[in-house]
């Protein structure tokens, strides 16, 4: 399976019901590795711009209501599979029709208030990745990178950087 990227947002709901860490637990302990994660409040241009495929549907415009309503969360998770592996945590759009144990169907309401929202493709990850991060805003690591600048003597972890690196952070 190839190593993909996706996107994952935290919706207004789930950010004010304060289900954001559940959210990212699921994720990390589905064995997706974090390479990205910010909070933004959407403008009304922004949030149509992120959800334009689906101008013109009888959703749009109270989606576009609800997803500038309150702040959300971006992640983005990198692993093998990882837009299908996420999509099925999610489970379907409907959150009651959702299959047992997905994010949605544990969290979610109905059909515009459900809790997440996750990449349907490499394209449409790689279009909302770009839309919500900077390349500098994104990191790359290894499992036992953590350990590899203790090993080498190096207890301020000055190991040589797998990610990008901001001086001045
Ligand atoms: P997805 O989030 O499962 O990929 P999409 O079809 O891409 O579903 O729709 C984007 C978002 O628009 C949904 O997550 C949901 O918030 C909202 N939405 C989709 N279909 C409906 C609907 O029939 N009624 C109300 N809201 C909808
Ligand atoms: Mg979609």
């Amino acid at each position: 399976m190839a190593v993909e990227r996706t996107c994952i947002l935290v919706k207004p709901d789930g950010v004010c019901k304060g289900l954001t860490g559940t959210v990212l637990e699921r994720f990390e302990k589905a064995g997706l590795r974090l390479s990205g994660l910010k909070m933004a409040r959407l403008s009304r241009a922004g949030a149509e711009r992120l959800y334009a495929q689906h101008k013109g549907k009888p959703f749009y415009d109270p989606l576009i209501h609800f997803m500038v309503s309150a702040p959300i969360v971006a992640a983005v998770w990198e692993g093998p599979g990882s837009i299908q592996k996420a999509r099925a945590l999610m489970g379907s759009t409907n959150s009651p029709e959702a299959p047992a144990g997905t994010l949605r169907r544990q969290h979610g309401i109905d059909n515009r208030h459900n809790l997440i929202h996750g990449s349907d493709s490499a394209a449409s990850a790689e279009r909302e990745i770009a839309f919500f991060f900077k390349p500098d805003e994104l990191f790359a690591y290894a499992s036992a990178d953590w350990q590899s600048a203790e090993l080498k003597g190096n207890e301020h972890g000055k190991s040589k950087k797998t990610s990008h690196s901001v001086p001045s952070r």
